[in-house]
């Protein structure tokens, strides 16, 4: 009888339930899985899209097999044996602790690690060497929301569910290409929608008419970072009409007053001219807000992504405060976590300024509660955040780490101004690179390669968007000699001497540690584990012990706050007052175009899986500069021709697609190919590195650039064959 395993889908931040089983009759001799959604799990209902469904053809393409070392980046790399390679770890490890302090080792991970290696992780770097230089790729994605959560109402954590999306009365994205980038949230949002006939309003707020603002029943095609001057624009009508919720400003929060004193410098026909929208659009979309039943949010990069992506975020919960929209079916705050286990990665304390349970190293309680339960003396966490992913690229340029740890991140791809990146990439006396795929861009930097088991290899759970914790079981033999990431931690731990810290035999155990940490806390898990997920399937979080016996109906659809007490000293929610400031980068008579970077619905990131997939490879060949047509009409250009692209940090060379889609003077370039992929069309050669000052994400979502149109004997070689990207699809 054919075994089927129920999981979930590693890629985005949805987090549908997958059902894979053995294919009986595969096509070639290769081990081969069969993939549909699994009707069961509540978040996707048995839906999947193209990534999800095509997932399981990349498991033995191109797989890194064994740990390879090498002394410099220009030597070839060797084989070596897990032995060899971990003792040469631990050594730079000790020489590192010893010349330069903690503080000179750092570990750069990602949301697609599940939380038990995350966990191990945190235990290894924050309590056992004593540095909070963990960082993930969740800082380039989730950490403004993250901000926002711990600034607005006390506490990390999205308030909302997925059933949310079938009660609301009008959905307000903003900065979300949900359609390609979320498309089985977006599913349930359109059917609805459609079924609800004109009932529920649709609104998108993004530059770009994207499949998304396609669908919409208003699209406000506002410019590049002008969504502070809109949703206070927004608050400004609410106010005036009185279309606001007065009991619970009073009841439930603080500082209205002040916010009352900005909101009034953002009068309708000024609000349109900075977001070059009209005033009956504006008036329209306040009215929305003003006098549906409930309203629903959703966002993403176009928020998180930005100088002020704290500010962005936090300005949106307030419209949600001053409206009491929240804390109640079909009403709140909703940000679409990225990855398939950002979620996870944040309840695990994976970002260098917080600790397991949603606690903050800067808490001196916080660090003495881990402390103890990790068995350690008091002071071994540092009482200071670490340093967050851009300014460990800094640190490596001013030659202040001894040791860089990558895993499962791509940043020589993926990091913001990658030239800068890549030069910085190239200053670090050894780097470990752990991944599942050779090769990869940044397998380039790296002095050590650990073959990393990946999905389906190894067991270990994943949270999605709505809090929903699924396992992922192993159900396929691990290639080569790869291992598990927690692993490999762990196994640097004991051989460091923390035999004690990481005794653990099983990912069960881990989690079992794991949980007992979050006890009490918002994100309470204490009624979790392996066997109960494995017996009972997903289920959501706040999960405490006593809810263990729970019924079916009471372990989903959950909302948090709907006491609306907040997790603040008193127990209120807290307004923000900001002002825009607009883009780090203006446009100028030089640069004066407003670049956009961000993804397609087939590809997912760096296309380590989705470009050796042949269905998916097909859908998006080849990289390419989305342009308005009078801009385009300004060049003579036409879809098909090249152009070079500039920023003040660096260039492409690409193709132009002329469309209505974008606004003018816009343009957008897709984040998914790196050098492997193609010649000179990574995108973030040309973005600018400056970050949030709250939550240090860099703006990925606007840089200034010129375009130089390319005469026909300068053309890149993108199409013709490129021996590694050749090697890489074999
Ligand atoms: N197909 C696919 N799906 C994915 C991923 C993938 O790689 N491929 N990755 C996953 C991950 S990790 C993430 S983080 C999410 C990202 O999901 P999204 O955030 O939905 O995706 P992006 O395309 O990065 O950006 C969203 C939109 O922001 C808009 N935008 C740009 N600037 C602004 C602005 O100033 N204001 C506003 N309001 N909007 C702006 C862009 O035009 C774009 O349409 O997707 C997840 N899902
Ligand atoms: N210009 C621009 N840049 C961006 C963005 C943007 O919108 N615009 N978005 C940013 C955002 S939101 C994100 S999330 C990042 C994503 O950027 P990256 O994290 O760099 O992208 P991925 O391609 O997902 O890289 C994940 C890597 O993990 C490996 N992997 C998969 N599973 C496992 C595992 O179990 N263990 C180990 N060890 N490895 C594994 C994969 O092979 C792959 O190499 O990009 C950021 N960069
Ligand atoms: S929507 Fe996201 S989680 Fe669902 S199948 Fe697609 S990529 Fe996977
Ligand atoms: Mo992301």
């Amino acid at each position: 009888m054919v075994q089927s395993s129920k999981t979930l889908c590693p890629y985005c931040g949805v987090g549908c339930g997958l059902e894979v089983l053995p294919d009986t009759k595969p096509s070639t001799d290769a081990e081969a899985w069969l993939v549909r959604g699994d009707r069961a799990h509540p978040s996707s209902q048995g839906m999947v899209c193209v990534k999800g469904a095509t997932i399981a053809e990349a498991l033995d393409k191109n797989r890194l097999l064994y740990p390879m070392m090498r002394d410099r980046l220009d030597d070839p790399f060797r084989r070596v044996s897990w032995d060899e390679a971990l003792t040469a770890i631990c050594d730079r490890l000790r020489t590192a602790l010893d010349t330069q302090g903690p503080d000179a080792i750092c570990m750069y991970g990602s949301g697609q690690l599940q939380t038990e290696d995350y966990y191990t992780a945190q235990k290894l770097l924050k309590g056992c060497l004593g540095t909070n230089n963990f960082d993930a790729n969740s800082r380039l994605c989730m950490s403004s929301a993250v901000a926002a959560y711990i600034q607005s109402f006390g506490s990390d954590g999205p308030p909302c569910c997925y059933a949310d999306l079938e009660e609301t009365d009008c959905a307000f994205l903003i900065g979300t290409n949900t359609a390609e980038c979320h498309p089985i949230v977006y599913n349930r949002l359109r059917k609805y929608h459609r079924k609800k006939k004109g009932k529920v309003k649709l609104i998108v707020v993004d530059p770009r008419r994207t499949q998304t603002a396609q669908d919409a029943d208003l699209h406000l095609q506002i410019r590049p970072g002008t969504d502070i001057t809109l949703l206070n624009g927004i608050a400004h009508i609410l106010l005036k009409k009185r279309w606001i919720d007065a009991v619970f400003i009073d009841d439930c929060t603080q500082g209205f007053r002040d916010y009352v004193n900005v909101i009034q410098h953002y009068p309708p026909e000024h609000v349109a001219e900075v977001c070059g929208i009209s005033v009956a659009d504006l008036e329209e979309t306040a009215r929305c807000w003003g006098l549906s039943k409930n309203v629903l949010s959703l966002w993403s990069m176009g928020i998180n992504q930005s100088s002020e992506g704290t500010a962005k975020a936090r300005t949106l919960i307030n419209l949600h405060l001053m409206t009491g929209q929240i804390g109640r079916a079909g009403a709140g705050p909703f940000s679409l976590t990225g990855q398939p286990n950002a979620m996870g990665g944040r309840e695990a304390g994976g970002l260098a300024h917080i600790l397991p349970g949603y606690r903050l190293v800067k808490n001196p309680d916080h660090r003495r509660e881990v402390e103890a339960a990790w068995g350690l003396p008091a002071g071994s966490i540092a009482p200071t955040p670490g340093l967050a992913a851009w300014d460990m690229m800094v640190a490596l340029e001013q030659q202040q780490v001894g040791l860089m740890w990558i895993a499962a991140t791509n940043p020589a791809v993926s990091v913001p101004d990658v030239e800068r990146t890549k030069a910085a990439l190239r200053r670090s006396p050894f780097t470990v690179y752990q991944d599942a795929y050779y090769p990869t861009e940044t397998a380039d930097f790296a002095h050590v390669l650990l073959p990393a088991a990946q999905w389906g290899e190894k067991t270990g759970v994943m949270t999605n968007s709505e809090r929903t914790v699924t396992l992922c079981p192993a159900f396929r033999d691990r290639p080569g000699e790869a291992r598990a990431d927690w692993e490999i931690f762990a196994e640097v731990g004991r051989r460091l001497g923390f035999e004690q810290q990481f005794a653990f035999q099983t990912a069960a155990a881990v989690y079992r540690e794991f949980v007992s940490l979050t006890a009490g806390r918002v994100c309470d898990m204490t009624g979790l584990s392996h066997d109960r997920l494995a017996a009972e399937g997903p289920i959501q979080w706040p999960c405490p012990q006593h809810e263990t016996d729970t019924t079916a109906s009471d372990k989903h659809d959950k909302r948090l706050y709907e006491n609306l007490i907040f997790p603040t000293a008193n127990g209120r929610a807290n307004f923000a007052s900001f002002h825009e400031k607009g883009l780090a980068e203006r446009p100028d008579p030089s640069y004066p175009f407003v670049l956009t970077t961000g993804r397609l619905y087939g590809h997912w990131h760096t296309q380590t899986r989705t470009g050796r997939i042949e269905k998916t490879r097909n859908l998006h060949p080849e990289p390419f500069l989305e342009m308005h047509p009078i801009d385009a009409q300004h060049f003579a250009m036409q879809t098909g021709d090249w152009v070079e692209v500039r920023s003040r940090r660096g260039f492409v060379r690409l193709r132009v697609k002329v469309t209505q889609y974008i606004r003018k003077g816009v343009l957008f370039v897709p984040m998914h190919w790196g050098f492997l992929w193609a010649d000179q069309a990574e995108c973030n050669a040309l973005t600018n590195a400056e970050c949030c000052p709250s939550s240090l994400q860099p703006e990925l979502k606007a840089c200034a650039v010129q375009v130089i149109p390319l005469p026909a004997d300068a053309l890149p070689a993108t199409t013709t064959e490129h021996p590694r990207r050749t090697a890489a699809l074999r």
